[in-house]
């Protein structure tokens, strides 16, 4: 454990000069790293089991073992792309404060503005102060159209507006900010609900992701953010942010095994262009390395 931490390395970093063979004690110690690094218990026990019964495997065979099996149970929880064939399509942000809700929305404007597409941004955190401002800059930025009323208004009256703007302007993307909330809290979350309501309703058959916004170093908390926002407003999609800060971020794992709900988008800074497409591999890898 100490050599993890110490070398800050990956999964198997120093493991191989730390055991001559791949044998139980080296399968104990790679499965506290996994737990570790907030992969989750179920994880960590499936990955060890599946390398011992892999028998007879050596350094570089474990390594693309184990990453190849981290992959696997990323894919199993979906495809990272985005649905969103229709016009308009709509894209929700959801998470609690904080995580980069607001500032990936603007990397998506950008995205998609960049590609020629018409962009509405809907400024439904009305909540903090600030947080239209914040969502306009982004807007000006990066040349999106934006919907937004005074500060304490209701989130639901943006939303039906920006709904009928988006109709009206013939918008292909519509992307909702919602003000940062604990999980915890019902009030905020029935909110939640009713916000995907109105979507519903006023743009009936229109594609909606659901994306809710995770900081790569919340650890296992995310793992119950994601259950109680799945419930409220159910979430197609992870982004994983601040991911250039940490090499953590294992609380996918969980996630994926637990909601079924995959990582597609990953935030790598704060610029605009700091947003990639989630690559499971690529994200195994450097986890495992
Ligand atoms: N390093 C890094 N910083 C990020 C990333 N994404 C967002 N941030 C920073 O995190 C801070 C919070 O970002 P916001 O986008 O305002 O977060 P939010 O979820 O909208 O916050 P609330 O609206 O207050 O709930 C800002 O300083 C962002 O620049 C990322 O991928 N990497
Ligand atoms: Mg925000």
């Amino acid at each position: 454990m100490a050599l993890f931490k110490e070398k800050k390395k990956g999964l198997l970093g120093g493991l191989f000069s730390a055991f001559s063979r791949v044998d139980e004690d080296f399968l104990d110690e790679l499965e506290e790293r996994l737990i570790l690094a907030d992969a989750g218990v179920e994880t960590a026990e499936a990955a060890v089991d599946a390398l011992r019964q892999a028998k007879g495997l050596k350094g570089p065979e474990v390594q693309e073992k184990l990453t190849e099996i981290l992959t696997e149970e990323m894919e199993k929880a979906g495809s990272p792309e985005l649905r969103l064939a229709t016009k308009p399509a709509v894209i929700i942000m959801v998470g609690v404060n904080g995580v980069g809700k607001t500032t990936t929305i603007g990397k998506l404007a950008k995205r998609y503005v960049d590609e020629g597409k018409k962009v509405l941004l809907c400024a439904a955190d009305t909540f903090r102060a600030a947080a239209a401002e914040q969502l306009g800059i982004w807007a000006d930025r990066t040349g999106a159209d934006i919907v937004r009323h005074g500060e304490g208004g209701d989130p639901g009256a943006v939303v039906f507006d920006a709904c009928n703007a988006a109709k009206a302007r013939d918008a292909d993307i519509m992307i909702v900010d919602t003000a940062g909330r604990l999980h915890n809290k019902q009030n905020l979350m029935n909110e939640l609900t009713k916000l995907t309501r109105i979507i519903g309703r006023e743009l009936p058959g229109a594609d909606c992701e659901i994306l809710l916004v995770l900081d790569a170093t919340t650890g296992q908390n995310g793992l119950i953010q994601a259950e109680q926002f799945a419930k409220a407003a159910g979430v197609t999609g992870i982004v994983l942010t601040k991911l250039d800060g940490t090499a953590k971020g294992g609380v996918v794992f969980s996630i994926a095994q637990r909601l079924g709900v995959p990582v597609k988008l990953a935030g790598v800074g704060e610029g605009a262009e700091d947003l990639r497409p989630f690559d499971a591999r690529e994200f195994a890898e450097a986890m495992v390395q």
